[in-house]
């Protein structure tokens, strides 16, 4: 145990003069730095982030202080946090390459075998062609096509037959809404699907909110890599959670290399089997370059899920907490429906121009309660500037979203949940009022997934309000509008009534 302490210590010792070393300083001509967080060697600026905000929100309210562009040391990263849409656009469209790298973590870095997956890898020959291949493989089986709406269509009609189930029960519907997101997902990616208490999806449940929970959110092993050498119970959960994880990802891949004949492509594993056949066969040393080995095939395949899964379903359960908390705004989204879509047919992805509420309602939880409040960060590849600031190589930048969308000047009344903003007069049409609204990110890391996840989230909640309302529960208890700060915003559990809705029961058509 000394020996380890003093090992800690001379770790320590070396990197604060490393940190020392490494932050940048005022003096240098010209160069003008965006202004700092004070910061000591080792801990950085720890001492005045130690708040009880969560960091999306400790990161807004420091800009009184230090202004929208400011400056922190996470122990010996240097890191810049943007508050406002202007620079935002800038890291993310103007300079984009140079701003597209990724730091190393140690979490991350667990998740996805030293980055070899699309959303934390480097940005690099290999990362592009991951993300052109994988881009390519969603637009064929995913997005617009027929094949998807279908695939959702069914996810939904069974949501909803797993509600009636629940004769007006209260229910934590997180399980089932992750079910069926799941399976969408998995249709898509293994073509395969789960029913309700199936073991693998159970541990599935279990091993993704233990990666959420642990996962790539600032935790001090992240900031400061060499307190792994002590026992952290979030890293043994996380790694425990990975294991799992991995040998179920092991398997799919194992079945689909059984049954892969090189011709049919089935669904996306094959899709990416079919590229790294094919690049293996042309003799070429692409394979070796673009590193299409089983680990970065495995990592793909588990970003896309991942983040398929819980990024759709969170929204689902914010959009239905903020539904409780506005039965006008459900009862207004239900009129809609009724006059546009009506009780004769169910919804389709082609009603979403006559949905306009729905839509903005959707628009405004992404606004109100972004994914993923702090954006991955981004790295510096090279000496840059953003606005008049010069931004040093290798420097983190943090995109703070939430404070894009909670920025006063740019939003009327930014904490109150307003649908009817992103309407234009008549109440037709939907669009962003403002353009410090990124919900999807921008530039070359924009979310992959975007388009499938509006088709998603338009068509579960437009099948669902179609027949049910939610109420709160008997106890009348209201969701927690806060939420968790996590890799995504998570929501915190919370019960709701589905009433099968009166004019549904006496207009009941087969689903
Ligand atoms: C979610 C839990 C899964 O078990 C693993 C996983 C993979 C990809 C991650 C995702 C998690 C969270 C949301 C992320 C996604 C990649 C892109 C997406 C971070 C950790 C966002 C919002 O940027």
């Amino acid at each position: 145990m000394i020996a380890l302490l003093a090992g800690a210590l001379l770790l320590a010792l070396a990197v604060a003069l490393f940190s020392f070393w490494k932050l940048p300083r005022r003096s240098h001509g010209k160069v003008n730095y965006p202004r700092s967080l004070p910061s000591l060697p080792v801990i950085g600026s720890l001492l005045h982030l130690g708040s009880h905000l969560p960091p999306h929100l400790l990161f807004c309210s420091l800009q009184k202080k230090y202004g929208s562009l400011y400056s922190l040391m996470m122990g010996s990263h240097y890191v810049v946090i943007v508050n406002n849409h202007e620079h935002a656009k800038e890291v993310l469209l103007k300079k984009g390459k140079t701003f597209a790298g990724r730091p190393r973590t140690v979490t991350s870095d667990l998740l996805t075998r030293d980055a070899k997956d699309i959303a934390f890898a480097n940005y690099s020959p290999s990362w592009k062609f991951h993300r052109k291949l994988v881009h390519s493989a969603l637009s064929m089986f995913g997005e617009g096509t027929i094949a998807i709406e279908k695939i959702i269509s069914r996810e939904a009609a069974s949501l909803c037959r797993t509600l009636s189930s629940f004769q007006d029960n209260p229910l934590d519907m997180a399980p089932e809404l992750m079910r069926a997101v799941t399976n969408v997902v998995c249709s898509l990616c293994f073509n395969t699907r789960y029913s309700r208490g199936d073991p693998e999806f159970e541990s599935m449940l279990y091993y993704s909110k233990g990666i959420v929970d642990t996962v790539a959110k600032d935790s001090l092993v992240d900031i400061f890599p060499w307190l792994q050498i002590f026992p952290n119970k979030d890293l043994s959960l996380l790694k425990r959670c990975v294991e799992v994880r991995d040998n179920l990802l092991q398997k799919k891949l194992k079945e689909h290399k059984e049954a892969f004949c090189g011709e049919t492509v089935n669904d996306l594993m094959d899709a990416l089997l079919k590229a790294k056949l094919s690049t293996e066969n042309n003799n070429s040393n692409i394979s070796k370059e673009v590193g299409l080995s089983d680990d970065h095939l495995l990592m793909t395949v588990g970003d896309i899920f991942g983040a398929g899964v819980e990024t759709t379903t969170t929204v689902l359960k914010w959009i239905i907490a903020y539904l409780l908390h506005y039965p006008e705004v459900q009862r207004k989204i239900q009129e809609e429906l009724d006059m546009k879509v009506g009780l004769g047919r169910h919804p389709v992805i082609s009603d979403r121009r006559s949905l306009p509420y729905l839509e903005a309602t959707i628009s405004e939880v992404l606004r109100i309660r972004p994914v993923s409040p702090l954006l991955i960060p981004h790295v510096a590849l090279r000496d840059s500037s953003i606005g008049e600031y010069t931004i040093p190589k290798e420097a983190r930048v943090v995109i703070n979203l939430w404070s894009l969308h909670h920025d006063e000047k740019e939003w009327a009344d930014p904490e109150v949940f307003n649908p009817d903003r992103f309407l234009d007069e008549d109440g037709n049409h939907v669009h962003s009022p403002s353009p410090s609204y990124l919900p999807f990110g921008a530039g070359i890391r924009v979310c992959l997934g975007k388009a499938l996840a509006e088709m998603e989230l338009f068509l579960f909640l437009s099948w669902i309000l179609q027949r049910f309302s939610f109420e709160t529960t008997e106890e009348g208890a209201l969701p927690d509008l806060e939420g968790e700060f996590g890799v995504v915003l998570q929501v915190k559990k919370f019960k709701v009534t589905a009433r099968l809705r009166e004019v549904w029961e006496q207009m009941e058509i087969s689903t």
